[in-house]
């Protein structure tokens, strides 16, 4: 349903202050120019809903059958897309109802934080940062991030798949690792380095202010930066360390590499020596070897476990894995502390770590750096748009700590290959 809003405020063309209600609550007349002769901003709506309360505002706006909840959305500045025109006024409640309930539940922008110096102000004060990261952070160093023009998504087309997330899908995985294999290897750094933005991180660290910064990113370049483990939740995983989908027996990531660079299928050394032994029992299923090891002990295989048998899988979370175990009761831990949330280079739109802005109490700054701007769902109080490297300089010069921050980074171009 969330889906289903983001669709209304894509029909959004407008400014918040185009569509409007007056302030008796009438929706004005539209006069022959189109243009809405009212005085009350979709913003004024938006802070009535919030200091009357839901049932309270549709009391006011919805219940004396003067308007229509359609007259309402439009209000807010929402449109219809075409193909919702048809919906039925029942459904068109609940999208409207749950639009409210996000509206009245999101948070306020802090007023004073207006500008970077203001950002600067808190962050050289903080104690307690949470830093979310995403592919943004490491795209200065070659590995291109999921969703900007020119990123992995753009470049699937030869795959055939319906939707480019099927990409890191477990069951496609299970079905064929050899798709996932034919283009890893874009997602492997080039050499041993970390960006400026790492930099910047570790800068945090040194400087005993991290909290925590959570990542989305797999290319485990945080440990390269120094970010310590315990300072560090690689919420999707990483290629550090790579598991054997049969037998689960780990090994260090760096080990499939030579294959992953090739775009060859890297194959478990245990369970490679027992192909036999499969073949006999795939065609038997039924069948249970007498001294039965530990990937034959199921009473039937199916396919896909035959066709990823021994296969190795870096130990990153595909759609439709367990995510990284005590994420959860981390962030909630965090969240208690936390004196400044920064979001950099990260698009927000996969869940639970996009979540994370909105799980904040209310009254901790919030700040996010990334090329493109925060989806409307999110309320930053600043939103900082260009190349992230560049940005956290800036804010590292403000801050005074440009020469910790210059020797990091120097730290980060000594280039080493794999
Ligand atoms: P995304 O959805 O591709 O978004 C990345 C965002 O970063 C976009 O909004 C870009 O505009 C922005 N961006 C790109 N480069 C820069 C830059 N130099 N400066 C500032 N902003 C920039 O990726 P997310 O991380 O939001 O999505 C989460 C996915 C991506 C996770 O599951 C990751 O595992 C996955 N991923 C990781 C890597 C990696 O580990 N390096 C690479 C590609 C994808």
């Amino acid at each position: 349903m969330l889906d289903v809003i983001a669709m209304l405020e894509d029909q959004d063309q407008e400014s918040d202050s185009n569509d409007h209600i007056d302030a008796a609550g009438q929706v004005p007349a539209e006069q022959d120019t189109g243009t809405p002769t009212s005085s009350l901003s979709a913003a004024s709506l938006r802070q009535e809903l919030k200091d009357l309360g839901i049932e309270p505002f549709l009391d006011k706006y919805i219940a004396d059958s003067v308007h229509t909840v359609r007259d309402v959305l439009t209000a807010f500045g929402l449109r219809l897309p075409p193909h919702f025109e048809d919906l039925c006024e029942s459904d068109i409640w609940s999208i409207f109802r749950i639009y409210l309930k996000r509206e009245f539940n999101r948070r306020d922008r802090l007023p004073h934080i207006n500008c970077m110096e203001d950002i600067v102000k808190i962050l050289v004060k903080c104690q307690k940062v949470i830093v979310v990261t995403g592919a943004g952070i490491s795209t200065s160093l070659g590995i291109p991030d999921f969703r900007s023009s020119g990123g992995i998504y753009s470049r699937l087309e030869k795959y055939n798949l319906s939707d480019p997330q099927e990409l890191f899908d477990i069951s496609l995985f299970r079905q064929d690792p050899s798709i996932f294999y034919d283009f890893a290897k874009e997602l492997l750094p080039e050499f041993r380095g970390y960006s400026p933005t790492h930099a910047f991180i570790r800068l945090l660290q040194d400087r005993g202010v991290l909290l925590r910064q959570y990542t989305q990113n797999i290319d485990d370049i945080e440990s390269t930066a120094g970010i310590d483990g315990q300072r560090l939740m690689q919420c999707h995983g990483s290629f550090k360390t790579a598991s054997c989908m049969t037998c689960r027996s780990q090994v260090a990531g760096s080990a499939l590499f030579p294959d992953i660079r090739n775009g060859t299928v890297p194959k478990c050394s245990i369970c490679s020596t027992a192909q036999k032994k499969l073949e006999r029992v795939v065609s038997n299923k039924r069948s249970r070897a007498s001294d039965s090891p530990k990937w034959d002990s199921c009473d039937s295989i199916d396919e896909d476990a035959v066709a990823s048998f021994g296969v190795m899988k870096p130990d990153i979370t595909f759609f439709g894995e367990e995510l990284t175990s005590g994420f959860k009761s981390q962030i909630l831990e965090d969240r208690e502390v936390a004196d400044l949330l920064i979001c950099i280079g990260t698009s927000l739109k996969v869940a639970p770590v996009a979540g994370i802005p909105s799980i904040m109490p209310p009254s901790v700054p919030q700040l996010f750096i990334s090329r493109e701007p925060a989806g409307k769902e999110y309320v930053f109080d600043l939103e900082l748009h260009g190349q992230c490297d560049a940005i956290v300089r800036q804010l590292a010069t403000q801050a005074g700590w440009l020469a910790g921050f210059e020797t990091l980074v120097e730290g980060g171009q000594i280039q080493k290959t794999f």
